[in-house]
């Protein structure tokens, strides 16, 4: 089938359960349309976070689904049409909250990290390259690591992990060894971290760490210094119970800004970063009830990265675009039901991102498409 048959079918596949809303962009940009495929991927108990990546090399990008009462992960993958082969699933540490995915052993393929929240252990599933893995253990760290992120933080070409530890009030940096283990480097105090991004923010080419807060502590940023050291964080107030934070440039303006998800005060809250690590005042958005997760994609490909905040409570994923000036404002919800987290890249290969989601209440991942037009 060639493949603009086979996307057509998948759409027409949706049936009464297509969901679609057109998205009310500037003329510049693409009109995006979203269809949820009528086939979701399973995964296992409790489907808390997605994170997406070409595991096995084909093209296709895959789907790691993280399952927190399953204490294990899901590799979707992906068949290049927005459809998954059924779901291959690994253990891992207790009660996983988030993964994140970057080639620790350098071998070229693809490795899984995750954040087991209930074990406070860091499991490491290493990438064979032909979508399967092996389990290289886990990691003890300390208590409640809600979340982790990819860097290297010493410049010495290991992929290393930075991992945000609730109970602790910790970042704490796992350097890299470069064969799949790692040694514990820096730890630096942040008020009880729930999220994390790593990213250059000073544009130094060294990558920094901001993370939010779940008490009422905001965002913190720390500089990295290019050896794994952090500098003191520096915090900026925000709405309480901060779960999750994401980085783009949402503003156009070529430095790296700050979005953060509150399931206190139901909003989004948007930092613009000034280019040398700073980053002024929170602005608080509007977001259906309890957002439980924010992520960021350039989706209708104008050059501003785009917003995706999930809210459990409101079954849905929002999609905010910002513009030049800072202001942000909301493209569309899409309807999906148990929404914890959400993923977007080129599920079915036209050149446009689509949605993973990752549904909690159904233990699976659900798969919006977008086209043009
Ligand atoms: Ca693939
Ligand atoms: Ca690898
Ligand atoms: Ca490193
Ligand atoms: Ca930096």
């Amino acid at each position: 089938m060639s493949h603009h048959k086979r996307r057509i079918a998948a759409v027409c596949a949706a049936g009464s359960l297509a969901l679609t809303a057109a998205l009310a962009v500037p003329a510049s940009a693409a009109i995006l349309t979203y269809t949820q495929l009528a086939t979701s991927a399973a995964a296992g108990t409790n489907t808390r976070a997605v994170t997406t990546a070409d595991l096995n090399g084909d093209g296709n990008q895959d789907v790691v689904a993280v399952n927190l009462d399953g204490n294990s992960v899901t590799v979707l993958l992906g068949n290049g049409d927005g459809t998954f082969a059924t779901g291959t699933g690994y253990p891992v540490g207790t009660r996983p909250y988030q993964a994140t995915v970057g080639d620790f052993n350098g071998d070229g393929h693809p490795d899984i990290a995750t954040a087991d929240f209930g074990g406070a252990t860091v499991s490491v599933l290493l990438g064979n390259g032909d979508g399967s893995f092996a389990s290289a253990g886990t990691l003890a760290v300390g208590a409640a690591p809600r979340s982790l992120a990819t860097g290297d933080l010493n410049a010495d070409g290991n992929t290393d992990l930075v991992v945000a530890e609730q109970e602790t009030g910790l970042v704490r940096v796992l350097l890299g060894n470069g064969d799949g283990t790692f040694t514990t480097g820096t730890t630096a105090a942040v008020p009880t971290p729930h999220g994390v991004v790593v990213a250059d923010f000073n544009g130094d080419g060294s990558p920094d760490v901001a993370t939010a807060s779940v008490g009422s502590g905001g965002v913190s940023v720390l500089l990295g210094d290019g050896t794994g050291g952090l500098a003191t964080a520096v915090g900026y107030a925000g709405a309480g119970r901060l779960y999750s934070i994401a980085a783009g440039d949402f503003n156009g303006d070529g430095t790296l800004d700050l979005a953060a998800v509150s399931n206190g005060s139901d909003t989004l809250d948007v930092l613009l970063g000034n280019g040398d690590g700073t980053f002024g005042a929170a602005t608080a958005y509007p977001a259906p009830a309890l957002p439980v997760a924010v992520s960021a994609a350039d989706l209708d490909g104008d050059g501003n990265t785009d917003i995706l905040v999930s809210s459990l409570n409101g079954n849905s994923v929002t999609l905010f675009q910002g513009a030049a000036g800072g202001t942000v404002s909301q493209l569309t919800e899409l309807t999906a039901t148990g929404a914890y987290d959400a993923a977007a890249t080129d599920l079915n290969g036209d050149g446009t991102k689509d949605i993973a989601v990752a549904n909690s209440s159904a233990n699976r991942v659900d798969i919006f498409t977008a086209s043009a037009g």
